[in-house]
């Protein structure tokens, strides 16, 4: 990595060897809150490549590798996936498209789905889609059990002396639309738990937007396929 300044997070990132020396330079003036990695030890060429990977590509690694990539889910588990194989014709590694795409069959009967790292702040710059599907003929009650998403709190003025609109949710949100495409559920930030849905159809799509700052805990959802009508 070049020098890199600003507030946008920095691409993941594989040494070629054994060590990396990080170095920080600041001036004499003005500072900021400054930066935080992970690292992990990994062996060579068995860490996901920080972008997906083109299928039938040699990979380099061990045949168990399974790498995620994208914000789109289905049933919890995400839908763009690459696992490095081993050809039995050629006895090389390749990656394999594995993508996870909704089972026809619908994600079963009930479920919960949370915002990712539960009950941990969420990640920022988030905008993930995660759909639940149930059998056809049957609806989603859906019924939230934890709601924690950054909203207007410090006061609704001292946003809009920044130019956001009041209560419309700017920074995060989770969202909730119907399979024929009603929203369900707008826009919706803050603390207080978004009252019991049911979907009319039998799908929900689920999007949760983070900005570049400011976590919370997230959200915790639980979700029931249920007859049309038979909800109450
Ligand atoms: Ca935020």
């Amino acid at each position: 990595m070049d020098k890199t300044c600003g507030e946008d997070l920095p691409p993941d990132l594989i040494s070629n060897t054994d060590s990396v020396k990080v170095n920080l330079r600041t001036d004499r003036a003005r500072t900021r809150s400054g930066y935080r990695l992970e690292w992990t030890a990994v062996s060579p060429g068995a860490a996901c490549p920080p972008m997906s990977p083109s299928p039938g590509l040699p990979c380099l690694t061990s045949p168990d590798l399974q790498c995620a990539y994208g914000q789109e889910f289905c049933c919890g588990q995400i839908t763009q996936a690459f696992s490095c194989v081993t050809n039995t014709s050629t006895g090389g590694n390749t990656w394999v498209d594995t993508a996870h795409p909704c089972p026809e069959a619908g994600c079963g009967s009930a479920g919960k789905l949370t915002s990712p790292g539960f009950p941990y702040d969420y990640p920022t710059n988030l905008d993930m889609t995660g759909v639940i599907k149930v059998e056809e003929g049957l609806v989603i009650a859906v019924k939230f059990t934890a709601f924690n998403v950054e909203g207007f709190e410090d006061g609704d003025d001292v946003y809009e002396y920044y130019g956001f609109e009041p209560g419309s949710c700017s920074f995060d949100s989770l969202s909730i639309t119907d399979g024929d495409g009603t929203s369900l559920m707008d826009k919706t930030c803050g603390s207080d738990l978004p009252p019991d849905l049911t979907s009319s159809t039998n799908s929900v799509k689920v999007n949760f937007h983070t900005d570049d700052a400011g976590a919370r805990s997230g959200w915790r959802l639980e979700w029931t396929a249920v007859s049309p009508g038979s909800e109450n």
